[in-house]
């Protein structure tokens, strides 16, 4: 929490869960900064089940997440991620999956690590905006979908974020009108801010 910027300190859980099946979640999720773990293998085999289904117009709160990760958090539709920290990545961290164009998925403070490939997974519509965030030992921090069967225009914005040992920090899909926009970020190590693709 704190800094504003994504540089803020790391939390330790407040105690733990172990889940077996997704979290189907209601309109409003506080984890009290528990760690929960437990679903999939921890590795980067597609569709392994999600820890948390957030519906749309959903928030998810101060919750921790630990290996094996599974599929991350689903947001159906809208969403607030807010305060989520990701000590070990799954298969991916979160994907946003609205079919409206209007879909705004807000992720705000938190932070993940070691996310073998890719942290925030984009196949929905709308707009991502990834504030007061930071990540550690990943490969790209947002992608927008390179090959859902929806071309879908996607748009992601970046502000505030640190970037420690990150190979991308967005990989877009410029044929689709994909657009991303950065502000207040600092990396540290090197890393691509914007990698541009053709999706297919
Ligand atoms: C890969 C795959 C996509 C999608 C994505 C995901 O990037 O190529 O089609 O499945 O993973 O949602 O995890
Ligand atoms: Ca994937
Ligand atoms: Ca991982
Ligand atoms: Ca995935």
């Amino acid at each position: 929490s704190g800094g504003g910027d994504g540089s803020g300190s790391w939390p330790s859980a407040t105690g733990s869960v172990h889940i077996t099946s997704t979290q189907v979640l209601g309109s409003f999720f506080d984890g009290g900064l528990k760690s929960y773990y437990g679903i999939g293998d921890g590795g980067q085999s597609e569709s392994q089940d999600p820890m948390f289904e957030v519906p749309n117009g959903g928030t998810i709160q101060n919750v921790i997440i630990d290996a094996p990760a599974g599929d991350g958090i689903h947001c159906l539709g809208s969403c607030t991620i807010r305060n989520v920290w990701w000590n070990d990545v799954g298969e991916d961290a979160a994907t946003f999956m609205s079919s409206s164009s209007s879909a705004t998925y807000l992720v705000d403070g938190g932070g993940a690590k070691s996310g073998s490939d890719k942290v925030f997974q984009h196949n929905g519509a709308g707009t991502v905006t990834i504030k007061n965030f930071q990540v550690h030992s990943s490969g790209k921090l947002y992608r927008a979908c390179g090959n859902c069967s929806s071309s879908y225009q996607r748009h992601v914005v970046m502000n505030g974020v640190t970037a420690r040992s990150t190979k991308v920090l967005a990989g877009i899909n410029t044929n689709w009108g994909d657009t991303a926009r950065f502000s207040r970020i600092t990396i540290y190590g090197s890393a691509t801010v914007c990698e541009k693709y053709k999706g297919v």
